[in-house]
């Protein structure tokens, strides 16, 4: 009978989600979602930014409610993505930075963000970074690259396939590269090295704008080499420089068209990730350096997408999420020389760690929520995930969720509206290794023996990577700098064993 009852509500839901839009068009709220790539908690003014001003962003803050323990799920980009769209942890499937020729991680048959505010009556939107991989394998860029945004939920998508510093430095518009020319085929490869391709940073570094390490040194487009070789398409390559401007374009253009309808607008930023090229507007904004002067860009650019949100009246029924897909890091490939400008500055602010750590400053990022004249203006220290976001905007538009969709997130809307500081009980960072935040105590998994990827060992290895197990109580030490793990044995093994059943279920 239960079965019978369920597979009926599954089958009746689109329906549900559907009769709910009928009665309350009016009253579902667009929903906005800005995703920072590499922003850290301490680089917005209102965070305690030095040396860079971030007014926009700050104005949302003091308007809305600015969270200091809102956790982005994983220390990385690929795995944040996954779950932040899927409403899953990361490691169900294995989710980790891809490169620009990688599949598609999510099964086109799964339930998604998009998907479910589709059915609540949504028009769904992916504008900037992807990185989430496209196609099957052996993509034909010449072709449109299927399956991808579409097949996922968003209804039109305009793309940044992977990352800044990985081939194909091309944008994709509805899953086809923008600005193609036919007699210009495009061709990837992160293998071998394509004959009459773009020149190699490795072998002329005169046609470099920044110079790079030595795992960014395959095609050069617009002056900077990228991780991968590709030949063709000439006219389609991006200008760093201009990036930003032409994601605004089409962010506001999908603003605009979709006004009539609630619409889902996924913004997904390149800043502030590297290679950092603010545009000359913004060269010399902070005093940072390149580091500073993007995360300028980046704010003004929030503060444009405002003024278009005021300007054609949503405003006041736009429901604005504002966030970071993992922590910052300073010098991460290019020698744009964050870590020397970097001053009195701490991007992560008081946090140890970074993008890629399993400490706090890996994946407690800066998040703000506003949405004008609803929600009371407040701080917050509710402790949340974004894979929570599924779960409570499906409370917000009223869609009730099927038994397997979103199994990670968690209902916590009031947390995110700033209704109540409760938020998770316990919650799972996904990094190097899993740590496990529950009440005051911070418990890091051992990953003894692991075999480190040579670039993260080379720069951006935690101290205490391959050590034993650590434990910190975070509200006498939010900075882990005191292992206290050896003093509280019986704790230790209550988390890892509460941690390794999070790990276990499937
Ligand atoms: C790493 C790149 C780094 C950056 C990162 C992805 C190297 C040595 N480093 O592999 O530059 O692109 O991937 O960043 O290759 S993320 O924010 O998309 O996760
Ligand atoms: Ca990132």
């Amino acid at each position: 009978m239960i079965i019978f009852i369920n597979r009926l509500i599954q089958w009746l839901l689109p329906f549900i989600c559907a009769v709910g839009i009928a009665q309350s068009v009016q009253r579902k709220p667009n929903i906005v979602l800005i995703y920072i790539d590499d922003l850290g908690y301490g680089d917005l003014s209102i965070n305690g930014a030095i040396g860079v001003e971030t007014p926009n962003v700050d104005a949302l803050a003091r308007g809305g409610i600015n969270f200091s323990d809102a956790h982005s799920p994983a220390a990385t980009c690929t795995p944040s993505r996954y779950s932040l769209l899927t409403g899953e942890y990361a490691f169900r499937r294995k989710a980790a930075i891809l490169e620009g020729d990688a599949p598609l991680i999510i099964d086109t048959d799964k339930e998604t963000l998009p998907k479910m505010l589709k059915k609540a009556g949504y028009t769904t939107g992916v504008i900037g970074k992807w990185h989430l991989g496209l196609g099957t394998g052996d993509v034909n860029w010449n072709d449109r690259v299927a399956p991808g945004p579409a097949e996922v939920g968003f209804d039109y998508s305009f793309l940044i396939p992977a990352t800044g510093d990985r081939v194909p430095t091309v944008f994709l518009e509805n899953q086809r590269v923008y600005n193609l020319q036919k007699d210009d085929p495009i061709y990837i490869s992160y293998d071998a090295i394509i004959e009459e391709g773009y020149p190699i940073g490795k072998d002329h570094p005169e046609l470099l704008k920044q110079f790079t390490d030595s795992y960014h040194l395959g095609a050069v487009t617009n002056g900077i080499s990228r991780i991968g070789y590709m030949k063709g398409g000439t006219q389609a390559l991006w200008i760093d420089e201009k990036l930003p401007f032409v994601l605004h374009d089409k962010a506001t253009d999908f603003i605009t068209k979709n006004k009539k309808t609630p619409f889902f607008l996924y913004y997904s930023f390149h800043d502030i990730h590297q290679p950092r090229l603010p545009n000359q507007k913004f060269i010399e904004s902070s005093e940072m350096g390149p580091r500073g002067d993007v995360i300028a860009q980046m704010d003004w650019f929030v503060g444009q997408l405002m003024n278009q949100l005021e300007e054609e009246g949503l405003i006041e029924n736009t429901l604005l999420i504002f966030t970071s897909d993992n922590g910052p890091i300073l010098d991460d490939g290019y020698v744009d020389y964050a870590r020397a400008l970097v001053g009195k500055h701490k991007p992560a602010g008081i946090y140890s760690g970074s993008k890629y750590s399993v400490y706090e400053g890996g994946t407690r990022v800066p998040t703000i929520i506003y949405w004008k004249d609803k929600i009371k203006p407040a701080n917050s220290e509710a402790l949340l995930s974004q894979v929570d976001l599924y779960a409570s905007l499906a409370e917000l538009v009223g869609c009730e969720l099927d038994l397997n969709e979103a199994r990670d997130s968690q209902q916590l809307l009031n947390a995110w509206l700033g209704k109540t500081d409760e938020g998770r009980t316990v919650l799972l960072e996904e990094a190097y290794t899993y740590g496990l935040r529950k009440g005051k105590w911070k418990y890091i998994k051992p990953k003894l023996n692991a075999t480190i990827p040579k670039w993260i060992a080379d720069k951006y290895v935690d101290p205490g990577f391959n050590s034993g197990p650590q434990l910190f109580n975070l509200i006498t030490d939010p900075e882990e700098k005191n292992n206290i793990s050896e003093k509280n044995p019986d704790l230790v093994n209550q988390l890892e064993s509460e941690l390794q059943e999070i790990l276990d279920s499937n």
